[in-house]
C-alpha cells in the first residue's frame, strides 16, 4: 500500500506539481466522468460535436463556446452536476455506504479526493474511445477516427487516474454505455481499468463489486450485471445532473437488429418518481430538463391493453405539462423518439408543441412558424429509405404500419412533425451489411423526396458500426472510409448538403460553404478518402450544379417517390389495429369502430 506524503502529478506541459495529500486523507469511492460528458451548458450539441469532431478541430468549440470547460462546484468541490449515469451510481452506493464515503468530481478535481483512503475511481462514459456510429465516421472524415475531441479527453482522464501517487490503492471501474468500447479495442492496461461493468448501477451485483474492490480483491475484467425487471427497482437522481437528464423509459419494443438500448426491459417510470428528479435538479440550481428514453411515445402505454405504438395522448400530455409547469424550469429539450406515432396521433403532436415550445431553447428561424421561431429537435431513426433492407434489420420499426410502408410513414410523420415545429435530427445507416447500390439509390430517393416535398430534418449520417451485444454484432461494417462507394459518399455529401439548408441565407454562406469544402478537399481530405469522395464533395461545395453532374454522370439524383397519404396509410393497418385510432385526427378506415378506452377519451373531451 502506497501513502506518499507528498503527492506529485503532473501538468498538461508535463512538469510535476507538489500537492499534499486531501486531507482528510480522501473519499473512499470517487466518481468521475470526462469532462465533456459532464459539462452542461450550450446545450445538447456541443457534447454531440465534441464526440464527433478529432482533436485537431477543438479550435472551432473553443471559439464558438470560448468558456465550455467552466463548470460549477459545490462548496466542498464536488461536483455540482454530473451525467445522470454517475449520478445513478452515487445513489446506488448510497444505499449502501455513508455520504462522506462517496464523492463525485469533475476530472480536474480528482487530486482533492483521490487519497491514500481511497479504494475505488468509478468513471461513467458514453463514448470514451469514440468507436460507436456517428461519431467514429465524422472523425474518421476528417483524419483520425480514433480521437474525436471526447475520447481525448476521456484518455486524459484516465491518464490523470493512472498518473495518481495512489493508484497502487484502488480498483478503477468503468461503467456507462460506452464501456463497451474498453472491453473491445481491449484497452485495460493501456487506460489502467480493473474492470468494466455492463449493465446497471441499481443491480445487487454492482454493490458486490464495490464490495471487493474496497476489500482489495481482484476483480474480473468484465462483469455484466442484471437489469432491473421491475419499474420500482429503477434509481432516480436527488442532485443535479447533466443537461437535468431524467429517465423517462427503459428498453423500447421495436426491436430494431442494430440496437442497444432495445435489449433492456420495455419500462416506462413512475409520474411522481420523474417529478421528484425533476425538483431536485430545480433545487440544485438547475433550469433545464430532458428525459432520456429512446421513445418518449412508449410512456404511459407499456403493458397496458393498448399496443405500446398507439401513444397514450393524456398521460404524454399531462407529464410534460407538468414538467414544463413546474417552477424554475425554464428550458426543456427533447431527446428521442420513432417517427410513426405522428402518423398515428398528429394531434398529439400537436398538443404537445402547444406544450413544449415556449420552453423550447432551440430556435430555427427560417424553419419555424412560432412567433418566437422556437422549435423542438428530437432525435429519430430513420436509418434507410430501402424497404429490402428495412426488412432485414428493423422490420418492426414502423408499427403498427407495415415496413413495407416505410418511406411514406417517414414522408407523412415528416409533414405532421414539421407542420407543428418538430424538426428533428434523423439518423441514417450508411453500409449496412449486404447494402447494393440500390438499397442506397432508394435512401437517395427517399432524401431527394424529402427535399421535394419542403420538409425538413437534420439528416445524420453514420457507418454501419456492429455494436457490442446486438443481434447484428458479428456483422462487418465500412472500417474505413476510403471503402465507401460513389452513392454512399453521394448519400452522406446530400445530406449535409440539405442539413446547411436553414444555414445559406446570407450571401456570404453558400460562397464560404464553396471555398471552404474545395480548400479543405485539395488540403488534406483528397488523400483521406479516397476517389469516390471527389464528385459527392463538389456536389456538396455546390460549385457544379447537380443537374450538370448529373448530365456528366457523376452523381444519381433521386427519383420522385410514389407515396401513401395518411388516410391510405391507415386504411393500410390491420383492422384489428383500427380500433386504437382517434376519431379527431380524421382520416379514418371506412368500418371503424373505437375501442372502449378511445371512445371514453373522446368523451371526455
Ligand atoms: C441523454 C443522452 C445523451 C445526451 C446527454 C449525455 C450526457 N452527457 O448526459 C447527449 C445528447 C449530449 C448525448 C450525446 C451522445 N450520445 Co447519447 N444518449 C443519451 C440517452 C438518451 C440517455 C443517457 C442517460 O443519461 N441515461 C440515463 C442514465 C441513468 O443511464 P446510463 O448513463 O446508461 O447509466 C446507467 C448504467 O449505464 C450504469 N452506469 C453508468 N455509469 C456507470 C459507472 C459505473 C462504474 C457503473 C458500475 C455503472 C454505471 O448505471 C446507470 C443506471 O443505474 C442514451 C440512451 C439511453 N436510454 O440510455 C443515449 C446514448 C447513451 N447515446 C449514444 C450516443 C451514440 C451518443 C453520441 C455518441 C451521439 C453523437 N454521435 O453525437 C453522443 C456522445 C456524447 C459524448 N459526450 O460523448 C448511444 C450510446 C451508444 C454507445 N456508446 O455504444 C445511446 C445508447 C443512444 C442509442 N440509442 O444508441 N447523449
Ligand atoms: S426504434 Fe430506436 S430505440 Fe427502438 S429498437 Fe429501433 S433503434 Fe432501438
Amino acid at each position: 500500500m502506497v501513502t506518499p506524503k507528498n503527492a506529485s502529478v503532473s501538468n498538461k506541459n508535463g512538469s510535476q506539481l507538489i500537492h499534499e495529500p486531501p486531507a482528510d486523507g480522501g473519499r473512499m469511492i470517487v466518481l468521475t466522468a470526462p469532462l465533456t460528458e459532464a459539462i452542461d451548458h450550450a446545450g445538447y450539441f456541443i457534447q454531440m460535436a465534441m464526440a464527433s469532431l478529432p482533436i485537431w478541430m477543438e479550435g472551432v468549440i473553443n471559439r464558438k463556446y470560448p468558456k465550455w470547460r467552466e463548470v460549477e462546484h459545490n462548496p466542498d468541490g464536488s461536483a455540482r452536476y454530473m451525467p445522470a449515469g454517475v449520478r445513478l451510481v452515487e445513489k446506488s452506493l448510497l444505499r449502501a455506504y455513508r455520504n462522506d464515503d462517496v464523492v463525485a468530481c469533475f476530472p480536474d478535481d480528482l487530486h482533492k479526493f483521490v487519497g491514500p483512503r481511497t479504494r475505488v475511481i468509478a468513471v461513467s462514459t458514453h463514448n470514451p474511445l469514440g468507436v460507436t456510429f456517428a461519431a467514429g465516421v465524422y472523425t474518421s472524415i476528417f483524419g483520425s477516427s480514433r480521437m474525436p475531441i471526447n475520447s481525448h479527453y476521456a484518455r486524459d482522464l484516465f491518464a490523470k487516474i493512472k498518473g495518481s501517487p495512489y493508484r497502487e490503492n484502488f480498483k478503477v471501474i468503468v461503467g456507462g454505455s460506452g464501456g463497451w468500447q474498453i472491453i473491445q479495442t481491449d484497452t485495460y492496461e493501456e487506460l489502467s481499468v480493473d474492470c468494466v461493468v455492463e449493465g446497471r448501477s441499481e443491480s445487487e451485483d454492482t454493490l458486490e463489486l464495490f464490495r471487493k474492490a474496497i476489500q482489495g480483491e481482484e476483480l474480473p475484467r468484465r462483469v455484466e450485471v442484471k437489469h432491473p425487471m421491475e419499474r420500482d427497482a429503477i434509481l432516480f437522481p436527488d442532485t443535479r445532473t447533466t443537461f437535468g437528464v431524467v429517465e423517462m423509459t427503459t428498453g423500447c419494443g421495436r426491436r430494431c437488429k442494430f440496437c442497444v438500448p432495445d435489449l433492456n426491459p420495455q419500462i416506462d417510470l413512475p409520474k411522481d418518481k420523474i417529478m421528484d428528479a425533476v425538483r431536485a435538479n430545480v433545487r440544485n440550481g438547475n433550469k433545464q430538463i430532458s428525459l432520456a428514453t429512446e421513445d418518449m411515445f412508449i410512456w404511459g402505454q407499456v403493458h397496458t391493453d393498448t399496443p405500446f405504438y398507439f401513444p397514450n395522448r393524456e398521460a404524454l400530455v399531462d407529464l410534460y405539462s407538468e414538467i414544463v409547469d413546474t417552477p424554475g424550469v425554464e428550458q426543456h429539450v427533447l431527446s428521442h423518439c420513432t417517427i410513426a406515432p405522428a402518423v398515428v396521433d398528429p394531434l398529439l403532436i400537436k398538443q404537445l408543441s402547444d406544450k413544449l415550445l415556449p420552453k423550447s431553447p432551440i430556435h430555427f428561424p427560417l424553419l419555424s412558424s412560432h412567433p418566437q421561431k422556437k422549435a423542438l429537435a428530437p432525435l429519430i431513426g430513420l436509418e434507410t429509405g430501402s424497404v429490402r433492407m428495412a426488412k432485414q434489420i428493423m422490420s418492426s420499426k414502423g408499427v403498427p404500419f407495415s415496413i413495407e410502408d416505410w418511406p411514406s410513414v417517414v414522408l407523412e410523420g415528416l409533414r405532421v412533425l414539421n407542420e407543428n415545429n418538430w424538426f428533428p435530427a434523423m439518423t441514417l445507416i450508411v453500409g449496412n451489411p449486404g447494402e447494393t447500390d440500390d438499397d442506397v439509390k432508394d435512401t437517395i430517393d427517399l432524401v431527394y423526396e424529402i427535399e421535394r416535398r419542403g420538409l425538413f430534418a437534420f439528416l445524420i449520417p453514420s457507418i454501419f458500426t456492429p455494436l457490442h451485444d446486438t443481434r447484428m454484432e458479428k456483422e462487418k461494417g465500412v472500417t474505413q472510409t476510403k471503402q465507401l462507394t460513389p452513392l454512399q459518399w453521394q448519400l452522406m455529401m446530400k445530406c449535409w448538403k440539405m442539413n446547411l439548408r436553414p444555414g445559406q441565407y446570407s450571401w456570404w454562406g453558400p460562397m464560404a460553404w464553396r471555398v471552404g469544402s474545395i480548400g479543405m478537399w485539395i488540403y488534406k481530405l483528397r488523400k483521406l478518402n479516397g476517389p469516390n469522395f471527389t464528385w459527392p464533395l463538389w456536389m456538396f461545395s455546390g460549385a457544379i450544379s447537380e443537374k450538370n453532374l448529373q448530365r456528366m454522370g457523376k452523381i444519381y439524383r433521386g427519383k420522385p417517390l410514389k407515396v401513401k397519404t395518411r388516410a391510405e396509410l391507415l386504411a393500410s393497418l390491420k383492422p384489428k389495429d383500427w380500433q386504437y385510432l382517434r376519431a379527431d385526427n380524421g382520416d379514418l378506415p371506412i368500418g371503424y369502430t373505437p375501442s372502449p378506452l378511445a371512445a371514453r377519451a373522446m368523451a371526455a373531451l
